[in-house]
């Protein structure tokens, strides 16, 4: 991973497991200077594969970008290029594409699906801040997302005190969850069996088995990039027995809203969330549209003092059958 077209100085952080596979975060954010302009290479793998969706080591047959569901956190600056790469693995079964939101871009060109064994370059400009989705459209696109194939692009502003600075920060991805993932029918019909953040049912539910709280300290600004994945449901984002001091629509600083109680995010759609919680205890993060709440998507935010650090994208790893193997196209 080096910056190309000798425009930058950018520094990408990513963990390669082989061609084209990165896990967790495609990070740049050192040494930026809003007077250079920059080029950051961003290089998916589409795999199919099996992921875990609950504490309790239950698969689901997946179609990921890198193995992971969601997948990796992508962050850039306003302003900068991003120069992206898709490989569609040589032993996939179907075609993927990649939509990213954050782009202004040619749909036919650069968001068509390409068949296993063939990759696709495209570059676009980073234009608005925000945080925003990027998806596989390759068709039946509810089946594609929901099968896993969607994740969040953080575009950064360009001025670093467009916003006030967060102590800590967490990415949330919220979908619908079919337990049959060839039931594209199902899929129409919304007969979803769980909705979940981050790939997993009660993920951030530290009563329920195998699930993992998120944490953050007394008095800290903690600041949720929210994408919902749909692909169908609208997301009612709550923060249980506290109030959001801050919302961005769609994470642009432009669209600044303060003292939310709850708010809604539609598919495919995006928003910042900060939350400043002064006194230890929990506080669930939910979607108030309590279906789905109910049925998965609650993550507990536990307030304490020694509160660890978490990764953006916590406890979200890639197969287990990714992780061991290397990946060639
Ligand atoms: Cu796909």
């Amino acid at each position: 991973m080096c910056p190309k077209n000798g425009s930058s100085q950018a520094t990408v952080t990513k963990v390669p497991l082989g061609i084209g596979l990165t896990v967790g975060i495609v990070l740049v954010s050192a040494g930026y200077s809003p007077a250079v302009a920059r080029t950051v290479n961003v290089e998916f793998t589409a795999i199919e594969t099996e992921v875990v969706i609950d504490g309790q080591g239950t698969k689901y047959k997946a179609w990921t970008y890198n193995g992971q569901f969601p997948g990796p956190v992508v962050r850039v600056t306003e302003g900068d290029t991003v120069h992206f790469t898709l490989h569609n693995l040589k032993t996939n079964t179907y075609p993927h594409s990649m939509d990213f939101h954050a782009a202004e871009t040619d749909f036919f060109k650069n968001y068509r699906a390409i068949n296993a064994g063939e990759s696709l370059t495209y570059d676009f400009v980073a234009k608005k801040p925000g945080v925003f989705a990027y998806h596989c459209g390759a068709p039946p696109m509810i089946q594609h997302i929901a099968r896993g194939m969607i994740g969040v692009i953080i575009v950064d502003p360009k001025n670093p005190k467009a916003m006030p600075k967060a102590d800590r920060e967490y990415v949330l991805v919220q979908t619908e969850l079919f337990h049959n993932p060839n039931d594209v029918q199902g899929m129409f019909d919304r007969k979803y069996d769980h909705v979940i953040f981050n790939g997993g049912i009660f993920k951030y539910h530290p009563m329920v088995t195998g699930g993992k709280a998120l944490e953050a300290k007394p008095g800290e600004r903690v600041r949720f990039y929210f994408v919902n994945g749909g692909p169908n449901n609208f997301s009612a984002l709550h923060p249980i027995a506290e109030i959001w001091d801050d919302v961005w629509a769609s994470g642009n600083p432009a669209n600044h809203l303060r003292g939310v109680q709850t708010y809604v995010v539609p598919p495919a759609g995006g928003a910042i969330l900060d939350v400043v919680v002064e006194a230890e205890g929990a506080y669930p993060i939910v979607t108030h549209s309590l279906t789905d709440a109910l049925r998965g998507a609650i993550a507990i935010l536990v307030v304490k003092k020694d509160a660890q650090q978490l990764t953006l994208l916590p406890y979200v790893q890639p197969a287990e059958a990714v992780l061991h193997s290397r990946v060639t196209n």
